[in-house]
């Protein structure tokens, strides 16, 4: 009787909230953060700080602020390609469900069951050894897929991103940057044939051909999120075609004093995230360090644990998958979300960063996970100067600038110049006009606005009706 009293009572409640709750977002519980031993824990090495301090610094924290209070419990499990060198499936701290599953292909049968041109290809692929077990040899895969999904469930080990990632293993390098673009191509088509919506390349944006880029267009036309970090060299990548597109993610790393890392390439960077001395997972029988080439390594000194289960490495190999991690979680959260989005928001939030504005060395600036993960759908604020040019216009000289001032709410867009490398004060000199860049026509300048000084910045102000300012620059040196 009491239940059915109940029952009553609740069916009434309904009736009385339906239309309001109709209305608003449905509730669900959210995230709580994760509590895994190296999650909370500092000095496993001698160090001064959280054996995994980069989480906390791109917002995935244990504050009440934490980005993953912002993720519902119930969010949706979304597939994420690692293309690297493969995984050990074996490690505690990867759990068997959260890899993906081919789910019309029968393992160990000799059937290409699904008819896609792969036999038994059931969590992933080897293009090496075109067989379905992508094991890991190297560790450099097992190490990315550790930062996106090491298992919260496993509490003696480290917390992954998102534990809602289910990982797409496709091994297409023997160890660190050795491949062939045709495995690269083939693996990134797989991926998005086969419903990843994150695709991570840690590969360095030097390593990617040509020949990688229509994979790549495929893949984005697919609606598939693609992260590539920007490579170890301390060289400029803005001439190799991969990080030129607008089609991915370039993914610089920086610091424990959110700088860049002195090897970190520069040039088309997207966004940077942490990947100094990160911790993660250590394929059984695996020393990763030891294959890089340039890095001086000490053969078993990266080891962490009892059981040398974990692992700690540097490079932006390790920012690019806190980047995925992140998409990946945004996706989870709110599945109904555009490739295009997810970048544009991961871009338009980021912390800016080192110069002033978005700059070639740390791109939009750290991600921020929080900011992200709240950010309306369609948020957007953009600046970017692309190169400027001299006109004439109206039988006078001016300087025409090119680039991007964009927001979802455009509150103004400005143009203004200051004297010197780092101006104490800037003059406005115009009204930018709205584009979506990169060659957008944003303004002109009249020559006579530089009379008196050599060296100058320009600089493209744009300001969101909610208060956010993104700024970029450009040095113009008359001399
Ligand atoms: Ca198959
Ligand atoms: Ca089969
Ligand atoms: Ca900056």
């Amino acid at each position: 009787m009491m239940t059915g009293h109940r029952v009553g009572l609740l069916a009434l409640a309904g009736l009385l909230t339906g239309p309001a709750l109709a209305q608003g977002p449905a509730q669900s519980p959210m995230l709580a953060p994760p509590e895994n031993h190296y999650f909370v824990s500092k000095g496993s090495w001698g160090q001064t700080y959280p054996d995994q301090w980069a989480l906390p610094r791109i917002g995935f924290d244990t504050s009440p602020q934490s980005a993953w209070r912002l993720v519902r419990k119930n969010a949706q499990p979304v597939i994420v390609a690692i293309i690297d060198t493969g995984l050990d499936w074996n490690h505690r701290s990867i759990d068997s469900d959260k890899l993906w599953r081919n789910p019309k292909e029968i393992p160990d049968n000799g059937i290409d069951d699904d008819n896609n041109g792969y036999i038994d290809d059931v969590i992933g692929w080897d293009f090496l050894k075109s067989d379905p077990k992508p094991w890991d040899h190297d560790g450099h895969g097992t190490f990315v897929a550790g930062i996106i999904a090491g298992d919260w469930n496993d509490e003696t080990g480290i917390a992954g991103i998102n534990p809602f990632a289910r990982l797409m293993i496709l091994k297409g390098l023997n160890n660190f940057g050795h491949t062939r673009s045709s495995f690269i191509s083939e693996a990134v088509a797989y991926a998005a044939d086969h419903g990843a919506r994150v695709i991570n390349l840690s590969l360095g944006g030097k390593e990617i051909s040509p020949v990688e880029q229509a994979a790549i267009d495929y893949a984005f036309g697919k609606g598939a999120v693609i992260v590539v970090a920007a490579g170890n060299e301390g060289v400029d990548v803005s001439k190799f075609s991969i990080t030129s597109s607008d089609k991915v993610l370039v993914v610089a790393t920086t610091d424990m004093d959110d700088k860049r890392a002195v090897f970190s390439n520069w040039g088309k960077v997207s966004v940077a995230a942490p990947g100094l001395d990160i911790l993660s997972l250590r394929a059984r029988r695996t020393d990763t360090m030891l294959g890089i080439e340039g890095v001086k390594y000490t053969a078993g000194t990266a080891y962490v644990g009892d059981d040398k289960r974990y692992y700690r490495a540097s490079g932006t190999s390790f920012s690019a998958p806190m980047v995925s991690g992140l998409a990946s979680l945004m996706i989870a959260n709110d599945p109904g979300l555009t490739n295009k989005q997810v970048m544009a928001i991961i871009k338009s939030t980021a912390r800016d960063v080192g110069t002033p504005g978005v700059d070639q060395y740390t791109g939009y600036g750290i991600i921020d996970a929080a900011a992200a993960l709240k950010a309306p759908k369609d948020y957007l604020l953009a600046a970017g100067i692309e190169r400027v040019e001299v006109v004439q216009t109206g039988g006078k000289q001016a300087v025409r600038v090119l680039g991007t001032a964009d927001a979802n709410a455009l509150k103004s867009a400005r143009i203004e110049i200051g004297q010197g490398d780092a101006p104490s004060s800037w003059k406005q000199v115009g009204t930018a006009r709205k584009t979506a860049g990169p060659d957008g026509n944003l303004g002109e300048i009249p020559a006579t606005a530089f009379q008196g000084g050599k060296v100058w910045q320009i600089r493209v102000l744009v300001e969101h009706t909610s208060g956010a300012t993104r700024e970029a620059r450009f040095k113009l040196n008359l001399g």
